[in-house]
Order: structure tokens, then sequence, then C-alpha cells
């Protein structure tokens, strides 16, 4: 009973007491002006598919990965738009090369309302999945589908930044019977876009210049035994083995031919020019011949330092230095023409990227990348290359944009790249479409 009492009385006592003293607690001094918070990054969205897992996931990381560069160098790059920081932002998906898969990764992406999208790493993949980007107006730059259906559609949404199978079957038929001097050809395909179609481009072109076709086999993409096949065409004797298709079937094939003895070489388009083929095949990687699109990596002028810078970056399986597979490089200029329509669009909206994106003169780690009227890269080359202790080296370039002034190193500026080419023969025009509705 005491304590409340007690309590009462010592509050008056010092609320008297304050009275008293004719003291107030001071007001707290004003705070000092703070500075103006900075407006949140402008968050832009590029989505990109390929192969993650299955038998070309060494090629679909490879891609990632150049693209996955060329995002952090465009973030280093701090670009603004209207005051805001732009950050990009790399959506990977994993589209397993399987065009059903594709289509749902390519919805995944229209969903999540990404700005622009690059990929796919197939033509299997890049051609259904098209339709998509052109049905919710989403730009596309594929780093490496080569069939020429792609950009043949009509789509304002297509771009891609290599030459396509039209130009690499004519290039690979006249090299073999000009060149390699062959005269008679087997021709095996897996019978996936881009594997039947470069066949088919490469038929027209053999046949055109003289060659005689002695046998036509089909695989798949997944097959690792081709002893049937390879014994029927070894009965018929041909100069020449013409594959299309990718490495994890080419590099068993080569090793099957050089058991079975078959002298011929194997010819392959860009999809069997990988490190990982002359790997796995080892020996039997020796004396074949492959063409991939563009110009050889070492003769790029933003080639050797985006070597350097990849490999630095990124690591192997064995925690190595990464090298290139295929197309990383080509999968960071396409990140990057998309970084420079934004800059000159002054805007990241998917309609405003796809008005500037035929507008496109941009000096890449690859080339100069300027699009024709449906979206294909002007002046696209194709290079030749033969397995030789234990690395593909360079025989030939044919086509190509002429070379640029000198540029700043890619990755150094954030922004752009150094590209320069050997003129050669002008590349072959691009005049017919390929069917290629399918993996
Ligand atoms: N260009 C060969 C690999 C990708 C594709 O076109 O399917």
């Amino acid at each position: 009973m005491n304590f409340p009492v007690k309590a009462i009385s010592l509050s008056m006592i010092a609320a008297f007491a304050m009275m008293g003293c004719g003291k107030e607690t001071p007001p707290p001094p004003p705070a000092a002006p703070s500075a103006p918070s900075a407006p949140p990054p402008l968050v832009v969205k590029l989505g990109h598919a390929a192969p993650l897992t299955g038998p070309q996931a060494h090629i679909g990381k490879d891609n990632e990965n150049g693209a996955r560069l060329a995002v952090e160098d465009a973030n280093a790059a701090k670009i603004k738009l209207g005051g805001r920081e732009v950050k990009f932002e790399l959506m990977g998906e994993d589209d397993q090369a399987d065009p059903k898969q594709g289509n749902l990764v390519a919805q995944k992406f229209v969903d999540a309302k990404v700005n622009a999208v690059i990929g796919h790493l197939n033509s299997g993949t890049t051609i259904p999945a098209s339709k998509t980007y052109s049905d919710n107006g989403i730009p596309q730059v594929s780093p490496s589908a080569t069939n020429p259906t792609y950009t043949n559609q009509g789509f304002k949404t297509a771009f891609r930044v290599m030459a396509n199978d039209i130009q690499q079957g004519k290039v690979l038929g006249e090299y073999a019977a000009n060149n390699l001097k062959a005269k008679t050809v087997a021709i095996i395909d897996d019978k996936t876009a881009y594997g039947e179609g470069l066949a088919g481009e490469f038929k027209k072109s053999a046949t055109a210049a003289g060659m005689k076709v002695l046998a036509e086999e089909h695989t798949d993409d997944k097959a690792i035994d081709f002893a049937a096949i390879l014994t029927k065409i070894k009965g018929k004797k041909p100069d020449m083995i013409f594959y299309g298709g990718m490495d994890p079937q080419a590099a068993p094939m080569a090793m099957q031919m050089k058991k079975l003895a078959i002298k011929a070489r194997l010819l392959m388009g860009d999809g069997g020019c990988t490190t990982e083929f002359i790997k796995n095949a080892g020996e039997a990687a020796e004396g074949h011949y492959c063409s991939l699109p563009g110009i050889p990596y070492e003769k790029m002028p933003g080639g050797a330092a985006f070597i350097e810078r990849f490999g630095k970056r990124f690591a192997d399986k064995d925690g190595k230095p990464a090298g290139i597979q295929l197309y990383a490089p080509y999968a960071y200029d396409a990140v990057m023409i998309v970084v420079d329509a934004i800059k000159r669009a002054g805007g990241a909206e998917p309609a405003r990227i796809l008005a500037e994106l035929p507008k496109t003169n941009y000096q890449g780690v690859t080339t100069t990348i300027a699009f024709d009227e449906k979206g294909d890269i002007k002046d696209g080359a194709i290079s030749l290359y033969i397995a030789k202790g234990g690395k593909w080296e360079a025989l030939d370039t044919i086509g190509g944009a002429p070379a640029p002034a000198p540029a700043p190193v890619a990755g150094m500026d954030g922004m752009s790249g150094m590209s320069s080419m050997a003129p050669a023969t002008p590349a072959a025009p691009a005049t017919a479409a390929n069917p290629a509705e399918k993996k």
C-alpha cells in the first residue's frame, strides 16, 4: 500500500523541481540535410537459352559463359538510362537441345518479361521458339543457330550473329571438291534441323562441284554406335564422309572409323568443330576437317583478349582456365549488340530495342556486326580447319567483312570489342530456305 503513494510523491517532487529551475529539455538539433538517395537501378533482363544438361551441355555452358561475361562487362560500364543506372541480369535456362523444352523456356521468358533473348543454341530449338518471341515482340539474337529457316520466316524479332548453313554448306561442298580433291562422298546426318539442313546444303554444293554421293545415312543426336552405318559406307569406298551433326556423335564416329580402318576423311560443319571433339576422339581425330562460321579466334583482334579474359573468369571441369568450345565470343557479341541497341534507343523496352537492332553497326569481338533485311549477319565468313597435333589448325577463311580500324579490346571499356577480317572471296549469297521444323 505504501509504494504507489511514495512513487507519486517522488514524481511530483521531480516535476516541481524542474518547474522551479525553469528548465525544459531542449529540442533536438535539426538533422543535417542528407544527400538525395540514388534512384533504384533499372533492371534489364536478358534470357539465355541453351542445353545445359545432356550431351551438348559443354557447348551450352560455353554459350552461357560468353553471355555472362558480356553482362558483367555491361554492368561494369555503368550505363544510365533516364538518370537511372542499368543493371543487366542474365536469366539462364536449360532447353536441353529439345524443341519442346525450348518452347517451354520461351514461354518462361515471356512470363518473366525479359527485354531480349540470347539464343537458343540449336536450330532445332531456335526455330520453333522464334514464333513465341515474334508473337510477343521480344528481340531474339542467336549466337549459333545456323539453319536458314530461322531468319527466313519473316519475323522482325529474329537476328543471328554468324553466317548460316546455306553459306556454310556451299563452302564445305566447294572446298571438298576443289581443295581437298574429293570425288566421292558418303553423307550422314543426325536428322536435326541443323544436321539435316547442313547435309542438304553440302550435297547441293558438292554435286554442283562435280562430286558423286555414294551413300546417304541417318542417325540421331543421342546415338553413339555407328558401326552398322560405317560398315555399309566402308563397302562403297568414298573419298570423304560428310557428317551433319554435333560433337557427341562426331567423336565416337571418328573413333569407329579408325577402328574399321576407313581411309576416308571426315568433313563436318561447326557442330563437330570443338575442342571436345579433339579431346574425346584423341588420335582418331587427326586429319579430319571441319568448318566454323566466322574467322579463327586468334585472327579476331578481340579474340586473344577474349580468350584470356574468358579463361580467367571461368574454369573447366578440372578447375583449369576454361577454353572456348565454340560460340562463347558470339554469345558475348550477341549480348553486346542488344546493349548497344539499348544505348542508342535510350530505353530498354523490347519495342525500342527492336527499332534499333536492324541499324546495328557494331565492332564486336568476332567481327563487324550489321544485319541484312532478314536479320542475318552481313558479310559472314566461313573458316575451314584440319585436326592436327591434337588441335584444330586453320586452313582457310572464305568471305567476311572488311577489316575495321583497331578498336579497344573487349571488356576494357566494358562495351566494345575488336575485329578484323582477312578479305577473301565473297561469301555465298543466302538464296534458299530449309524446311526445318524438327529437332
Ligand atoms: N550451328 C550448329 C549448332 C547449332 C545449330 O544450328 O543447331
